[in-house]
């Protein structure tokens, strides 16, 4: 065996569980890599006796994992909304400030002013602030423009950072994310323009990974996305959707009808949902950033997610209302001490579980032969310890 890197003398966790091992800990490991792929893990006696490294690294028995993987978030807009964030210490709900025209539209507003050389410069200077704590799988949406030329900047910016920065970068279509102003009150009218204009010009143009909605009732109804989820399918767009993250729509039994890969925040989710879940193996997307950010009080039901075996991943939904947060290790962090997730759990939820929820778990989201070298070289003592310091980037 061949190898253009190998490392020695390092603790894996692989994060493919075995039994009584849940994050696939491999003590004294090595890890070949050739071609940006990885070509062998296992324990350092496994290696084949007749290997060739051209460059070998002594990892001081550190551990490494998976690169990291942020499966929602609003990483391209322009503006800030530090302002609504005063208001609401001083007592003005998110649904008030959204329906008063602040909110998602205020972001709206910035991000159809902003050129494309200019979203791209503010999404870059987030995203390496999220290298800096190994993430190197994204999720991107658009959905701060609601129109088609600003939809399309947004999904253009994504695919640009992808192409530059070597990163595995999921481009979401995020036109059912609110009600722009010209088509105000006339929700039908501009589900119609996503379905029948915007989708199918930007899947044309090779914008759309997968097709997102926010069914809420500050959002969409259930009705209403079902209606973008038919169109998604007949161009063969896997879809996932923001649910039941402030009221209990539904929604992600209806995003469990179209396979979704992902229905995210539900906090609100009943057991039924849990079960359509279930039985489509969509994963349960957990986003404790806005849940602390918003202040809210009902956690998502992990036990019944737990009862009926629905995969949870973990992300940063970073977003200017509602998480500002640039750190997917915080994150961690706070899905094990506000929902109660244990560390392996969290640890597979960055990582595994957040591949799966991008359809990407064939390329990336483990240490495993065949999959892409994204692997990340941690100054800890133990996998755990991601979970418990608060963010610092120990890459
Ligand atoms: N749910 C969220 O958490 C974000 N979008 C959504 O549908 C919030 C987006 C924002 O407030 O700008
Ligand atoms: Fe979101």
């Amino acid at each position: 065996m061949i190898f253009d890197r190998l490392l020695v003398n390092v603790n894996a966790a692989t994060m493919v569980p075995k039994e009584g091992n849940g994050l696939g800990i491999i003590e004294n490991a090595a890890i070949g890599i050739k071609d940006r792929q990885i070509a062998f893990v296992g324990a350092a006696d496994a290696l084949p006796k007749d290997y060739q490294a051209g460059e070998t690294t002594d990892c001081a028995a550190k551990w490494v994992t998976p690169a990291l993987a942020d499966c929602h978030t609003h990483l391209i807009y322009a503006g800030d909304r530090a302002a609504e964030f005063e208001k609401r210490l001083q007592g003005v709900s998110y649904e008030e400030i959204s329906r008063a025209g602040g909110g998602i539209l205020s972001t709206v507003r910035a991000t159809r002013a902003a050129s494309e050389e200019e979203l791209y410069e503010l999404a870059l200077r987030r995203l390496r602030t999220m290298l800096l704590e190994g993430v190197a799988t994204f999720e991107m949406k658009s959905g701060y423009g609601l129109d088609l030329a600003t939809e399309r900047k947004m999904l253009r910016v994504a695919t640009m950072m992808r192409d530059d920065m070597g990163l595995r970068i999921q481009r979401t279509f995020l036109g059912a994310h609110a009600l722009p102003p010209e088509y105000a009150n006339r929700a039908v009218d501009y589900i119609d323009h996503v379905c029948n204009d915007m989708l199918p010009a930007l899947h044309e143009e090779k914008l759309i990974d997968a097709v997102d909605g926010f069914c809420e009732n500050i959002g969409f109804s259930r009705a209403q996305m079902e209606k973008v989820f038919k169109k998604a399918k007949e161009l063969g767009l896997p879809v996932k959707l923001h649910a039941e993250q402030l009221s209990n729509q539904g929604g992600a039994a209806l995003a469990a009808e179209f396979g979704a890969l992902s229905a995210d925040h539900i906090e609100y989710l009943d057991e039924a949902g849990v079960k359509a879940m279930a039985a489509a193996g969509t994963v349960a997307v957990l986003l404790p950033g806005a849940f602390y950010y918003l202040r809210e009080k009902q956690t998502p039901p992990v036990d019944l997610l737990r009862k009926h075996g629905v995969p949870m991943a973990i992300a940063t939904d970073h977003n200017p209302g509602t998480s500002p947060t640039l750190s997917l290790l915080l994150m961690l962090n706070m899905s094990c001490t506000f929902f109660r997730l244990t560390p392996e759990e969290a640890l597979l939820g960055v990582t595994r579980n957040a591949a799966k929820a991008l359809g990407m778990d064939d390329i990336c989201g483990t240490l495993e032969a065949g999959k892409v070298a994204d692997v990340v070289l941690w100054d800890i003592d133990h996998p755990r310890d991601l979970c418990y310091y608060f963010p610092r980037p120990p890459v």
